[in-house]
């Protein structure tokens, strides 16, 4: 299946396409294997900012490009060790930050399917973004591991606790207090990624599961994203979820009533809405 993509805005660090229902961000720093800085981040952000309010976009595709001039592949490998400082990521601007954070909030909390596409090296921080991207298709030379332990980080968010959910508490205990990696073969036995693929077929499987997804009904899957996300996600989780419920109010006749009757300066009428068992 060809994608007919387009460029849909240019970056730096980035690509950033579109399809028809499908957006697709790819990291595109391979001689760093697709390492990310803080400008990466604020441009994944950006482009998954604007995909969120695309109301033609109903599945994200993430990945990173490759392979690079040696051969080899890259998903991410977490944060640009060269441009670490003392307290985080240090940007043009000379400021550190940990901006990944947010970018990882805005991927579970977005209210379309994000799907990881991982073809090589998935590592430290990138790693975590597949983690917690809502399905991930492995290709068969996929490579998953923690690294933090070894070079001096870790992740104590959704990169330790989301990633037990996934895998369970030994199993993501051994990734993170080893820092062994992992094939993508290994992945799928934890359950850490939803399928493996033979390389040249990454991207055809991850349009083939968008266009499945696309044919579902959109409030239905956001509703579901929110629920498996209020399971884990504390007070946040509960808010996505109840945004949902005041959207389909929204959505009711008897929801009008009380916007209508306020706009009218009289006094709602929900007489004809029953109180259900
Ligand atoms: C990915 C690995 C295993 C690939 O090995 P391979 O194939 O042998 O390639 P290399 O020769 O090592 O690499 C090729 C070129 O790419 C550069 N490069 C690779 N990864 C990075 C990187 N992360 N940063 C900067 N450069 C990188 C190499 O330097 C090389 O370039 P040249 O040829 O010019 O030397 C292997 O590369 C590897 O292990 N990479 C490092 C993986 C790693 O440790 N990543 C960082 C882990 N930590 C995070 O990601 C932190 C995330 C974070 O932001 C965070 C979030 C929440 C809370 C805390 C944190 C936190 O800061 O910890």
């Amino acid at each position: 299946m060809e994608a007919n993509w387009q460029t849909a805005k240019s970056y730096e660090d980035i690509l950033y396409e579109k399809t028809s229902g499908i957006a697709k961000i790819t990291i595109n720093r391979p001689h760093k294997r697709n390492a990310f800085r803080p400008q990466t981040v604020f441009e994944m952000y950006d482009a998954f900012c604007d995909a969120r309010e695309d109301t033609r976009i109903g599945v994200i595709l993430l990945t990173g490009a490759g392979p690079h001039t040696d051969g080899k592949y890259a998903f991410c490998a977490g944060g640009d060790q060269s441009v670490r400082g003392k307290a985080g990521y240090v940007g043009e601007d000379g400021i550190p930050r940990l901006n990944v954070l947010d970018l990882q909030r805005l991927i579970r909390s977005i209210p379309k399917v994000v799907i990881a596409l991982v073809a090589g090296y998935a590592i430290g921080g990138g790693q975590v973004l597949h983690v917690v991207c809502d399905l991930t298709i492995a290709a068969d030379n996929a490579i998953f591991g923690q690294t933090g332990p070894k070079v001096g980080s870790f992740d104590g968010g959704f990169g330790a606790s989301y990633l037990a959910r996934s895998v369970g508490q030994k199993k993501a205990r051994e990734i993170w207090f080893l820092c062994r990696q992992y094939s993508a073969q290994e992945a799928l036995e934890m359950g850490l990624v939803n399928c493996v693929v033979p390389v040249e077929q990454l991207e055809t499987e991850g349009i083939q599961w968008a266009n499945e997804i696309l044919q579902k009904s959109p409030i239905a899957i956001r509703c579901l994203k929110s629920a498996f996300n209020a399971d884990c996600d504390g007070q946040a989780g509960l808010q996505e979820l109840a945004g949902n419920a005041t959207l389909l109010y929204y959505l009711t006749e008897e929801g009008a009533e009380g916007k209508k009757a306020f706009l009218e300066k009289r006094s709602p009428d929900f007489s004809q809405y029953p109180w259900l068992p």
